[in-house]
């Protein structure tokens, strides 16, 4: 089963009623709005900071594909595990990490979700289930499915009931080439893992098209048709296609207990990195692209039913400015690591046996509040 929606634009189906659209609520609308505009302020703050060097080493950016990450977030359960690549700022605010967290890790600080140690590409949030971030291109496909063969191990095996689990496994369309991806898909359609593959699919690898490195591109789910996934193709830039489709597919995959593959095509706005001076792509295309803004389109279609008005559309996103205004102020007085940190955490010989760790501020945190 496929469903094949126009990649570009599926502004018919977007013009439709939202009561016609989607089964969320105007709460869950408003949700996914802030939401999106929380990701895109927060990003912005963050090309700021690392202009400003206050943020070092790797840095993507995640503007313009909001409405994945978002769209894919509601469509499952707070316990289903999320794991990522590291374009992973959205993934860590959809899921619910508090931003100042996620801040103070790209900044360096003790305070940050992986104590400053990880940077942007590490966001780990144990208390959300969202279990990385991860730098090498494909590592997190075996991942996800080890998580969620986990899940339905203790569900069916210790819990003795029925698989309650679904598991988000996002990787970029450069990771479809990476052997382990195909390894974990045969693994996951043999065992009937319920691991969902979201390809974020951008177009490009670096300063690669995915046409020129990589066999059907135009048609990608047949990559897991080869180990008996059923594949699904969605547009990235609505964020209620987005949640529509992968909420059905979501459901089937938690109630069959059975993998999936999911293109999801989307673009991101800016380079691959902070230092990329996009010139395999034209201005042309990119203008093309951001006029297909996931948070206009949202926002159109809620000013549209009623939903929100331009004053309301206004003080969302002053809420959202102030927010990461402070989780800035927080990220910026938390203290540097102290050196010994360089000792834990780490499996190194040479420095002596493992010397245990401390949790992080995040985990702790989420403790207290229980
Ligand atoms: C195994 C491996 N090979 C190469 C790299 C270098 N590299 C970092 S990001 C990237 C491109 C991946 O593109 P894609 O998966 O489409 O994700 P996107 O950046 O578009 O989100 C490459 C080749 C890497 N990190 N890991
Ligand atoms: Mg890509």
């Amino acid at each position: 089963m496929s469903s094949v929606t126009d990649p570009v634009r599926s502004a018919a189906g977007g013009r439709r009623p939202l009561a016609e659209r989607t089964s969320a609520t105007p709460e869950q609308l408003r949700d996914w709005l802030r939401q999106m505009l929380l990701i895109r302020e927060f990003e912005v703050r963050t090309m700021q900071a690392y202009q400003d060097k206050k943020i070092g080493g790797f840095c993507h950016i995640y503007i313009g594909q909001e409405a994945v990450a978002v769209g894919c977030t509601a469509a499952v359960n707070h316990a289903d595990p999320i794991v990522t690549a590291y374009r992973d700022h959205g993934h860590a605010l959809a899921r619910g990490m508090d931003p100042k967290y996620c801040m103070a890790e790209m900044f360096g600080r003790i305070g940050g979700c992986a104590k400053g140690k990880g940077g942007s590409m590490h966001m780990f949030d144990k208390p959300n289930n969202l279990y990385g971030g991860h730098g090498i291109v494909g590592a997190q496909t075996p991942l996800g499915t080890g998580l969620a063969f986990g899940a339905k191990y203790l569900d069916e095996v210790v819990g003795g009931g029925s698989n309650q689990h679904v598991a988000l496994a996002f990787l970029g369309d450069g990771a479809l080439n990476q052997g382990a991806f195909y390894e974990a898909m045969n693994l996951a359609g043999l065992f009937d893992i319920p691991v969902i593959y979201v390809v974020e699919n951008n177009g490009y690898s670096m300063g690669t098209a995915i046409e020129r490195g990589t066999t059907m591109s135009h048609r990608i789910i047949a990559k897991g048709e080869g180990c008996g996934i059923d594949g699904y193709e969605l547009s990235g830039m609505d964020v209620i296609d987005v949640y529509e489709g992968m909420k059905k597919i979501a459901d089937r995959c938690r109630a069959e207990s059975r993998p999936a593959m999911v293109d999801i095509r989307t673009y991101r706005f800016k380079g691959h990195s902070m230092s990329d001076p996009r010139k395999y792509r034209t201005r042309e295309e990119e203008e093309h692209w951001e006029t297909d803004d996931p948070i206009t389109r949202l926002r159109d279609a809620m000013i549209e039913g009623g939903l929100i008005d331009d004053d309301g559309f206004k003080n969302l996103n002053r809420e959202v400015k102030a927010e990461v205004k402070a989780c800035l102020a927080w990220a910026e007085a938390s203290p540097m690591p102290d050196p010994s940190e360089l000792y834990h955490d780490v499996f190194v010989e040479k420095h002596g046996p493992y010397t245990g760790t401390s949790m992080p501020q995040i985990v702790t945190d989420a403790e207290d509040s229980r």
